[in-house]
């Protein structure tokens, strides 16, 4: 049954009328059913931590669009919280570590990630399987281990990572070192997420725009590539698709598609990507400048079926954006978007 959900069929590289339909941060402030939620808890993590209402959350997107793919509701810092890093979200300023990885002997010290500590996000994703229509899949996630080290390191979000470029080419070998707890954590947590119903993976490389070429594939990749073939290699996760979503990373179409995943989501601004090279290879999704959803409708309209005129041909084409959903943009947006992707 779910084998023949739409975001599957696209996922194995099938050609199909209508392109399946999901947004990153589908669930978010844009939603006042979301925003009316949010209220009753002071720090967001809390509200991760309750997975009565992750469910809830995670359903109020495919009740009001009628989507073809669910996200588990959760956020990708829930693996640095759980080594101890006590992750705090403060109101406009996002993410804030109270312990972050601050010298060398920190990496060398930090706790075994145990991945029981991350339960609540496993009963999320069982509450979320149960209460989905039958059909729809659901999509299990974590950061990219790079992702992950550059908040652990920062303490907090940032424009350009100082602090955390200058610690990884002061200390190369523990940078590594760390990135390699981080992948085996990832791991682990996947393996619970696809364990507890999910069917598909997405890992965010948000942060892969801050390396050139070669520290990407040297600080990132190799280790995405790691995750992903451990995941492959194991048999609770062998046959769940990937799907790797890198901002705006500065590399090759070759590189991306050397990572092994299934699926690739594209940033807005990927202009260079050889749509071309990843046909019959893998699938791709995204793409479309969510910025146009501050525009009018008929902006929309002419940016959206330039985007599906450009994957038309495509075998395996997800409709989605190239970054999240943000506070600004206007549910009846989203709703138009959906619609006219669905009549196009
Ligand atoms: O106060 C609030 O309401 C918090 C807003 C919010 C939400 C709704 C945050 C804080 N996280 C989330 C949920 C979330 N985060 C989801 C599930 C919801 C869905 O997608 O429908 C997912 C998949 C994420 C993933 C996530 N968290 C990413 C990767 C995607 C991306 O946008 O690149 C990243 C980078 C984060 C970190 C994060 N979480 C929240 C904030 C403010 C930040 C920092 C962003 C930054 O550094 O600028």
């Amino acid at each position: 049954m779910i084998d023949d959900s739409i975001f599957l069929k696209a996922l194995r590289k099938e050609k199909l009328p209508v392109p399946p339909i999901w947004y990153m941060r589908q669930a978010g402030r844009y939603m006042p059913e979301y925003r009316a939620v949010r209220k009753n808890f002071k720090n967001f993590l809390d509200m991760c931590k309750n997975p009565e209402v992750c469910c809830e959350l995670a359903l109020q997107p495919i009740d009001a669009f009628k989507l073809d793919a669910a996200i588990l509701f959760s956020d990708i810092l829930t693996i640095p919280d759980a080594f101890g890093l006590e992750v705090q979200f403060i109101e406009n300023e996002g993410p804030v570590f109270q312990n972050p990885i601050e010298k060398v002997d920190d990496i060398d010290n930090l706790m075994p990630f145990d991945p029981e500590s991350l339960s609540y996000v496993y009963e999320a994703v069982t509450n979320i399987k149960n209460t989905l229509p039958s059909n729809i899949p659901l999509i299990g996630f974590c950061g990219s281990p790079w992702t992950l080290a550059a908040y652990s390191i920062e303490g907090r979000s940032s424009k350009d990572f100082k602090k955390t470029i200058g610690f990884i080419k002061e200390n190369p070998d523990k940078a590594h070192l760390l990135l390699s707890k981080l992948t085996d954590a990832c791991f682990l947590y996947l393996r619970k997420q696809v364990q507890a119903g999910a069917d598909v993976i997405q890992i965010f490389d948000s942060w892969a725009n801050i390396l050139d070429a070669e520290d990407l594939n040297n600080y990132s990749f190799q280790y995405i590539k790691s995750l992903i073939d451990a995941l492959k290699n194991d048999s609770i996760t062998s046959n769940i698709p990937i799907i790797l979503f890198a901002r705006d990373p500065k590399c090759s179409t070759e590189s991306l598609l050397d990572t092994s995943a299934d699926c690739l989501s594209l940033y807005w601004s990927m202009n260079n990507f050889n749509i071309r090279l990843a046909e019959n290879k893998i699938a791709l999704q995204g793409n479309l400048d969510p910025k146009i959803l501050l525009e009018s409708e008929n902006a929309i309209k002419k940016e959206t079926h330039k985007l599906l005129e450009k994957f038309k041909d495509f075998p395996g084409y997800i409709f989605n954006l190239g970054h999240g959903l943000t506070p600004d943009i206007c549910p009846n947006k989203v709703k138009y978007l959906t619609e006219l992707v669905r009549d196009y």
